[in-house]
């Protein structure tokens, strides 16, 4: 506790542990390339570099704040040190911005263009940037092009210290470093999970995204596809930040009207799917309580976690829901739908496209276990980004459509299921099924048990039949292995635990934009406005959830919403 002096103005701080905090705090925006607060301090960038009043000059990232303390921001030294470390990075940098997926979002071009670098001192003339180190394109989720790394190491601190996964590092020495996998090997052979987490802390284009845009239009402007579409619950609350729409609230009937623009066919919902989900998990968790099975019962919504737990913990593959996700939940009913229907027999080959958050649910959608007769039934997923770039792609403004309503019969979901999108959403949807009383005061008592909040882990107790139910709620693969750890030693025991992969659940996907704590905060609360405005509070309540039991899925459930995993 104390003030610091910037610039001439004091500043309070209270528990920041760098001084880089304290400026942002206080309104600064220093420029850095590989600071992030839920990351250690790496100090590799040399960007956030700040001068004392005797003309030293250090790292705000590694210098702790103390009282008394004289720094300036923007000093002549400053500037000049800062333009040197940025016409280093680009000299040995690919410099093809115009063909770039990341451009327009690359921290590299935007600080470059901030410091007004016009030209590179340092030029490896000659030198061929393109294709000098092979692109890794192994992996369905993300892409990875060496020759755009910068070796700020996010992504290397990211797979090992959020998502204790440690699929790729640093290897060799002096100009030859190079972030890879374990032996250069395919990412796709490792045992990255495919959150993309990497991806969405990449400053430049070393990581970006698989882009599945090209093939998505391809089926869009077929006559014979009927191309159906459906958008998970996270992507509603953050793709409007792309277009600088700051309350995303009510905007999903923007959104709706967006993608009909784009000419999908029929425009859904995966909080239907998750609807399903609802009742098909809780079901699952209720016949394990009473017929005494496998205890804790975790989710399986996430692709990541589903991953993870396959290379790292096989055996707990049995304590895992055999629900198939909301998404495969969706799929599946939609195109069972396509195939049995023979009133108006439609002959174009059905296509599902999934807008999700998430990176790892296209390599979920191309798993073998969700294939029905060898088929996918998620054709495509894209991401939220690559949504917005098809958005723009089109020429579509936003801000000049008129709200519209998605399709019927898949289209309505209830507040339940569209809380899905963040960390504790599953918990709070199956504790609505769980209790007697289905009104607003019983689901608001509920919001307040402790399932909200963007805490990484959360813990209820529920009354549930004359005993209490212990639940955990964990997002980000490093706590879920100490989750693990502690119900394995028997330090902690629950009944039902929910993992997602990603840090706050999918409101912070590796296929969402740029995720902050302060855009996270602002998604989480828009979703549970969403819940509040929502006429269906219940999955039970979801009239279509009736109509595909009673059509479509009859007592089919466990080949069209279960699976089993092969390994
Ligand atoms: Fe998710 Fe889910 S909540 S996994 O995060 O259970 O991606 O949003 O669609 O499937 O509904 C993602 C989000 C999403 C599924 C649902
Ligand atoms: Fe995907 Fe959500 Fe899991 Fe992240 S938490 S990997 S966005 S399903």
């Amino acid at each position: 506790q104390g003030f610091i002096e910037i610039n001439g103005e004091m500043t309070p701080f209270t528990d920041e542990k760098n001084v880089l905090e304290v400026l942002r705090n206080a309104g600064v925006n220093i420029p850095t390339l590989c600071y992030y607060s839920d990351l250690s301090v790496f100090g590799a960038c040399r960007m956030c570099i700040v001068e004392d009043e005797r003309g030293n000059i250090m790292t705000s990232c590694s210098t702790p704040p103390k009282d008394g303390m004289k720094i300036f921001t923007n000093t002549t030294k400053l500037f000049k040190y800062r333009r040197l470390i940025l016409k280093m990075l680009l000299s040995s940098h690919c410099r093809e911005c115009t063909t770039c997926p990341k451009s327009g979002d690359c921290m590299l071009q935007e600080l470059a263009k901030r410091f007004a670098i016009s030209e590179i001192s340092f030029d490896r003339s000659g030198k061929a940037f393109k294709d000098e180190l092979p692109i890794d394109a192994s992996s369905k989720a993300i892409i990875r092009n060496p020759n755009k790394c910068i070796h700020c190491g996010d992504c290397v601190r990211m797979c090992s210290e959020v998502q204790n996964v440690g699929a790729i590092d640093f290897a060799f020495r002096g100009s030859n470093v190079q972030v890879t996998t374990a032996y250069g090997d395919p990412i796709a052979t490792t045992n990255c999970v495919n959150c993309g987490q990497c991806a969405a802390i990449c400053p430049t284009g070393a990581i970006d995204i698989k882009s599945d845009i090209d093939a998505v239009w391809d089926v869009i402007n077929d006559k014979d596809k009927r191309v159906m579409v459906q958008v998970a619950p996270a992507v509603r609350v953050a793709l409007g930040e792309r277009f600088g729409i700051k309350d995303n609230e009510r905007f999903n009937p923007i959104l709706v009207a967006a993608l009909r623009k784009l000419g999908f066919d029929e425009i859904y919902d995966t909080s239907f799917g998750a609807d399903l989900t609802v009742i098909e998990e809780s079901n699952e968790f209720i016949d394990r309580l009473e017929n005494g099975g496998k205890l804790p019962l975790f989710s399986s919504c996430c692709p990541g976690w589903i991953k993870y737990a396959e290379d790292n913990h096989p055996e707990l593959l049995e304590n895992i829901s055999t629900c198939r996700s909301p998404m495969e939940m969706f799929s599946s009913v939609v195109k069972e739908e396509a195939a049995i229907s023979d009133e108006l027999p439609d002959k174009r080959t059905p296509v599902v496209v999934a807008i999700m958050p998430c990176t790892a649910k296209k390599y979920e959608a191309d798993r073998e276990e969700f294939k029905i007769n060898g088929e996918s039934r998620t054709d495509y997923v894209l991401t939220t980004q690559e949504l917005v770039t098809m958005i723009k792609q089109a020429g579509i403004v936003l801000a000049s459509l008129d709200p519209e309503a998605p399709d019927i019969n898949y289209g309505m979901y209830s507040g339940a299921g569209v809380i899905f999108g963040v960390s504790g959403g599953v918990t709070e949807a199956v504790i609505r099924r769980l209790v007697d009383k289905k009104d607003a005061a019983s689901f608001t008592n509920i919001s307040f048990s402790g399932v909200r909040g963007l805490e990484s882990v959360k813990e209820v107790e529920i009354p549930y039949k004359g005993r209490t139910l212990k639940i955990a709620m964990v997002s980000g693969l490093g706590n879920t292995e100490k989750i693990i750890k502690k119900i394995e030693s028997g330090e902690a025991h629950y009944d039902f635990v929910e993992v997602m992969a990603c840090p706050s659940g999918c409101i912070g996907g590796g296929g969402q934009p740029r995720s902050t704590r302060r855009t996270l905060a602002r998604r989480s609360k828009e979703l549970y406005a969403n819940d509040k405005i929502s006429r269906i509070r219940h999955s039970d309540a979801n009239p279509f959830v009736g109509r595909a039991y009673r059509e479509i899925i009859k007592d089919d459930n466990h080949r069209l919403l279960h699976v089993h995993y092969a390994k």
